[in-house]
């Protein structure tokens, strides 16, 4: 297994300053560092040049995480905007595969933040699985993974639970479209996670972990870590193993997130670093023993 977190732990803004960002998640001793799509989408190629030496030099690899806009929707019932959809992924695919990213995540069938104004699920699953086998050719050719992610039902009405994301992708039936699980998403909807991850067996490509507040793993134990690394270990898992902490209130982060007090207990940036050093090694030793 690999180790890595979200980008946005250390700020309350989506924009960052990769270069710094990569050379700080190295030095605490993650594997990877998952980045934005959208940020992906917008790098010159230089910049993604950039960003891939700084990655070769400092062992850490990019996985790229995409929160799509309503424009990029895969489920809507407009045509237009679902074929913007898959021209906005192919592109980001074409960049991932510039940077050597292997892993594109997230809720890449439909938007988000969602906002229920449609919650035709049965035509949502139709239109954007249409797209995903059609994305899913480009995957295939560039060597890339799309792991669907399963939200919680405040998040989306598609993907809830890891009982319908088998059934999904198993309609979707591309080698390169697989399952994204969240603990934090998990531990509202599943009967019992643990189970859930070793349902995904094999249709795992991706992990995001978290406490059920969105804290690092281990700082306040809502969930049994040495269970997920037991689940983990009995399914083979040797991929990627993702912290998604959000701990600080405020700006665009904190809104999209919900953060509407401080998780941090008022942390310095040196604090915030041990925190997710701290999480780091704990997280490693439930997962590898
Ligand atoms: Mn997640």
């Amino acid at each position: 297994m690999k180790f890595g977190t979200g980008y946005a732990y250390w700020g309350t803004e989506w924009k960052c300053d990769y270069i710094a960002l990569t050379n700080k998640v190295a030095d605490i001793g993650f594997d990877i560092l998952e980045i934005g799509a959208d940020h992906l989408y917008h790098m010159s190629d230089e910049e993604i040049t950039q960003l891939k030496e700084i990655g070769a030099e400092r062992n850490i690899e990019f996985t790229t995480n995409s929160g799509p806009s309503k424009d990029n929707d895969f489920a809507s019932a407009d045509p237009a905007v679902r074929e913007h959809g898959l021209e906005y992924f192919k592109t980001i695919l074409y960049n991932m595969k510039k940077l050597g990213s292997k892993s594109l995540v997230g809720a890449i069938y439909s938007f988000w933040p969602a906002d229920f104004a449609d919650t035709d699920k049965e035509a949502a699953w139709e239109r954007s699985i249409a797209c995903l086998k059609e994305l899913g050719k480009t995957a295939e050719e560039l060597d890339i993974e799309c792991a669907l992610e399963v939200l919680n039902r405040n998040e989306t009405y598609i993907l809830t639970d890891c009982a319908e994301a088998i059934e999904y992708v198993g309609k979707v039936g591309s080698t390169h479209i697989n399952i994204l699980l969240d603990t934090y998403h998990m531990n509202i909807e599943e009967d019992n996670m643990y189970e859930a991850i070793r349902k995904a067996g094999n249709l795992l490509g991706h992990l995001h972990v978290g406490e059920c507040n969105r804290k690092l793993p281990g700082m306040n134990n809502t969930i049994n870590w040495p269970e997920i690394g037991k689940a983990l270990r009995d399914i083979n898992y040797k991929k990627a193993v993702v912290m998604e902490p959000f701990m600080l209130k405020g700006g665009q982060v904190g809104h999209d997130i919900r953060v509407w007090r401080d998780l941090s207990n008022n942390a310095t940036p040196e604090q915030m670093d041990q925190y997710i050093a701290d999480s780091l090694v704990y997280l490693k030793k439930c997962c590898l023993s």
